[in-house]
């Protein structure tokens, strides 16, 4: 039986089925952005691991913190409640799933509906009941800084250069709001597909740097073709981490041959986003996690 090979703490997969196909239903969104809840889905997950510091073990995709204004208000976070919010009916739906499972395997079911890799997920996580343990704010990175930056951020999760560009690729979905980030625009043309374009822009286009009015930088490209309206509308961006990306040989390696090897990207990618889904998380030899607390009764059923 299925209690042979999940996790005892996990949802069973015919307990996930209908959860599953409620985050595809929503993912279709005609009034939002371009058109998909996937993008913002993906960048909670993301935001709600990516706390994680290995060294003390602490942060990480448990808990669901950012229910709480504490991290919930982290700057950082911004317009991360829209992505709450698309999931709250959901929640309504299946009261027993815990938050910090419903974010995590929302973005998997997004990824994977946008043309993306399937991605294994393992649940069990639990739910802070308070903000006593939300991870400290300014773990996340900045996008106006560099290559150093991004190896501080990322080597305290645990993730090596590899690892790390193959994560950028998720810059291959969605967008930058002024009103959030303060920087503005798409990475690619057709930012709810996931794809290895990202790279192969970023390898190819000639970007300019571009003062915001906020004082920011980041980076455009303009096809010079396009008349003037179409121009607006096709603009594309880069942050300067995304530069930075570039111009690090030890990164620029992975930039070029996950722009020629799409197949190669999907395969790290599904790797390494596995991996951040599961920071923080312990479990024990069965899978079980077994830092939790509270984990419902539901979840042994
Ligand atoms: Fe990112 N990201 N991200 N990002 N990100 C932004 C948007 C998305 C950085 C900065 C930004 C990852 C890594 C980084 C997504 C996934 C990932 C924005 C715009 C900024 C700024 C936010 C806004 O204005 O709404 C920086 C710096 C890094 C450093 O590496 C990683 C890793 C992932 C996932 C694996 C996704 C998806 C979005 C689009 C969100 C949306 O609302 O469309």
């Amino acid at each position: 039986s299925s209690s042979e090979t999940l996790p005892t703490n996990s949802p069973s997969a015919s307990r996930l089925a209908p959860v599953k196909e409620a985050i595809k239903a929503l993912l279709n969104q005609p009034d939002y952005d371009d058109g998909s809840a996937g993008p913002v889905l993906v960048r909670l997950a993301w935001h709600s691991a990516g706390t994680y510091d290995a060294e003390t073990n602490t942060g990480g995709s448990n808990g669901a913190g950012m229910r709480y204004e504490a991290e919930g208000g982290d700057p950082a976070n911004a317009g991360l409640q829209y992505a709450r919010a698309f999931l709250e009916p959901i929640k309504a739906s299946f009261p027993w799933i815990t938050y910090a499972d419903l974010w995590t395997l929302a973005a998997i079911v997004a990824i994977r509906e946008m043309g993306g890799p399937e991605i294994s997920w393992q649940g069990g996580r639990t739910d802070f009941t308070d903000d006593s343990r939300v991870p400290p704010r300014g773990r996340l990175p900045d996008g106006s800084k560099g290559a150093d930056h991004l190896r501080w951020i990322f080597y305290r999760m645990g993730f090596d250069d590899r690892e790390i560009v193959a994560l950028s690729g998720a810059h291959n979905l969605g967008r930058c709001h002024s009103g959030r980030s303060g920087f503005e625009g798409k990475w690619v043309n057709n930012p709810t597909r996931f794809s290895n374009t990202y790279f192969k822009l970023l390898k190819t286009h000639e970007w300019k740097k571009k003062k915001l009015e906020n004082g920011l930088e980041q980076f455009i490209y303009v096809d010079e073709d396009l008349d003037p309206e179409e121009q607006e509308e096709e603009t594309l961006m880069m942050l300067p981490t995304d530069m930075a990306l570039l111009e690090d040989p030890s990164f620029k390696k992975w930039v070029y041959k996950y722009a020629e090897d799409k197949e190669l990207f999907f395969r790290d990618f599904a790797g390494v986003f596995a991996k951040l889904m599961e920071l923080g998380i312990q479990r024990d030899a069965q899978g079980d996690v077994i830092n939790q607390e509270n984990v419902e009764d539901g979840y042994r059923s």
